[in-house]
């Protein structure tokens, strides 16, 4: 890369991604190599905090389409506040998201039960949610037809099984993988840098496998806004008595109404107030 590249005034950890297109100037041509001149605007990008410089972004990826977050109930466990965070950076940027639990070969009762429940939960939101095991090859072709013609981006937990999948549907390609026994929670962080693939499917598509993520620290996102992100939220925000209102404590709020009434669900009332209790306003 030539240069400092400032993108769209934040300071990011990486300035160039996963995704992004550049403009490049070849070098030298014998050794076959080039110097990046410019990075073309970003349809979208997926950002986070970074984990060592809270006051820095880190961007996951860049010009997706769509992005998969791949959890699991056991081996490693994906909380539901996990899962809501990201959903709400993907609402934030514009991307889908589908969400895929896998490792279903090695749910019992307990598992299964809370699958169920996170199914009815997410669906009624909108979210398309898939029980997979990339083991034993289920929903495997299910999420195949997601990706057709399409940059995916795949998300989650370190040892969830991303790179797994993506041997699965494309056995060229072989990533490396890691056994999750003797987990200790950390996660292995198999994967360690971003990378992009091309899907031999007859419609193309890429897909961009990433390194586990411990944490989602979101980013950019004021206290005001984050009702926006939650979809059963945002269509029921015009009928609050505040148009400023926090779904908190205020009087005549739409949001608190419906949760009583049980159109919202508590869980994801839960995660709303602990997404907004974590956002530090910003002090100008
Ligand atoms: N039982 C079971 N194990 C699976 C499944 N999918 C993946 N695994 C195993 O889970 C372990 C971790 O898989 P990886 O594909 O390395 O996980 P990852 O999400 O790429 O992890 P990072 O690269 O560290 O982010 C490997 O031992 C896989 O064989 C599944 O459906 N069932
Ligand atoms: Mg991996
Ligand atoms: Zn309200």
């Amino acid at each position: 890369m030539k240069g400092i590249f400032k993108i769209d005034g934040i300071t990011s950890t990486n300035p160039l991604a996963v995704g992004d297109n550049v403009e490049i100037e070849v070098e030298n041509m014998v050794e076959n190599s080039a110097v990046i001149t410019a990075i073309e605007n970003r349809k979208n990008y997926i950002n986070r905090q970074s984990p060592s410089h809270k006051m820095h972004h880190h961007i996951i990826a860049a010009n997706v389409d769509q992005s998969l977050l791949i959890a699991t109930l056991k081996d490693p466990k994906t909380s539901q506040g996990f899962i809501d965070r990201f959903l709400v950076a993907c609402e934030a940027y514009h991307v889908p998201a589908v969400l895929i639990l896998n490792k279903a070969d090695l749910y019992k009762k307990k598992e299964m039960d809370k699958y169920e429940q996170w199914k009815i939960m997410y669906e009624s939101i909108g979210y398309k949610i898939i029980l997979a095991s990339v083991k034993e090859r289920m929903g495997v072709d299910q999420i195949n037809a997601l990706l057709q013609n399409k940059v995916t981006l795949l998300s989650g937990h370190s040892g969830v099984g991303k790179s797994s999948f993506i041997n699965t549907i494309f056995p060229a390609i072989q990533l490396k993988t890691q056994n999750v026994s003797g987990w200790s929670g950390k996660g292995l962080h198999t994967t360690t840098f971003a990378e992009m693939y091309d899907l031999e499917l007859p419609g193309g598509g890429q897909i961009i496998d990433t390194p586990g993520i411990r944490e989602f620290g979101l980013v950019d996102i004021a206290k005001q806004e984050l009702s926006h992100y939650f979809p059963e939220m945002r269509v029921r925000l015009g009928n609050c008595q505040f148009n400023n209102c926090l779904h908190t404590s205020e009087p005549d709020c739409a949001i608190k109404k419906a949760l009583d009434e049980g159109e919202i669900y508590a869980d994801r009332y839960i995660s709303y107030c602990n997404i907004l209790d974590s956002i530090d306003e910003k002090v100008y």
